[in-house]
């Protein structure tokens, strides 16, 4: 409900026409889904300052310092938080990702109405996030549907096999298994490895969150993983550019 009332405070502010006719909005996208499907590596890296895992990951980092180096170090795309209440994030980071790269950008966010799609697009995204475990099956078509009219590519996450088997879709891209528990906070490569072989293979498969080795990567690749989602391993460090430089090749 909170992010109910900041999306319709954000559109009285910014109605959607404006939004349509923004600059970034007419910007021809870079599908992270064909990249990752191309690459060795798989690295999708993220931009985040704090969670409420772990309070503080880092706020020394700014965005288009990490972006650049995350480019630099040749990763398949990256993920920028933009949920201000419990990362710390904003649109203007995107906006910010977005002038400083040319890597295809995921917006991360808590999803839950059109408008947050077309946030998406005028701020520079290439991807959008839906979270199975938030979402109707009704939403998640009418948003992944929506987002491919705009050329976005779609990241679908699940937890679990009961909310895979309720959204998967023709119209996702990208099916990315987050290894940890929303409950408990604990993480997990078993969560990745066990609900792998339900996934059609149609679906470029992404495991998300506590990865923070090679070994890891190179465990899950065996279960068809080809794209890896790294934010805290990354953004711990004094320089989150050259920590992923260490995961490629
Ligand atoms: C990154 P980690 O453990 O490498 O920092 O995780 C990413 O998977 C995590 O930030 C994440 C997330 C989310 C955050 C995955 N799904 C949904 C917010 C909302």
């Amino acid at each position: 409900t909170d992010k109910r009332i900041e999306v319709t405070l954000r559109k009285q502010l910014i109605p959607t026409k404006q939004l349509e006719q923004s600059i970034l909005f007419e910007r021809k996208t870079i599908s992270l889904a064909n990249k990752l499907k191309n690459s060795t590596s798989g690295i999708i890296a993220e931009h985040k300052r704090r969670s409420p895992s772990k309070q503080v990951i880092n706020h020394n980092l700014n965005v288009f310092d990490v972006a650049k180096g995350y480019e630099n170090a040749g990763v398949c795309g990256m993920s920028v938080l933009t949920d201000g209440k419990y990362f710390g994030g904003s649109l203007d980071d995107l906006l910010t990702a977005r002038a400083s790269c040319n890597l295809p950008l995921l917006r991360k966010e808590f999803i839950i109405d059109t408008y947050q799609i077309l946030e998406a697009k005028a701020y520079g995204a290439d991807v959008i996030l839906l979270i199975a475990a938030i979402l109707t099956r009704a939403e998640i078509k009418q948003f992944s549907e929506f987002a491919k009219s705009l050329h976005l590519d779609v990241l679908l996450e699940v937890h679990n096999q009961e909310e895979l088997q309720k959204a998967i879709m023709p119209s996702l891209d990208m099916l990315g298994v987050n290894n940890r528990n929303l409950k408990t906070f604990k993480v997990s490569l078993e969560t990745s490895k066990t609900i792998s072989e339900q996934i059609p293979n149609d679906f470029v498969k992404v495991s998300e969150s506590g990865i923070s080795s090679v070994e890891a990567i190179q465990q899950l690749q065996p279960y068809g993983y080809k794209g890896f989602l790294i934010g805290e391993n990354f953004m711990k460090t004094e320089n989150a550019g050259n920590s992923a430089k260490q995961f490629i090749e």
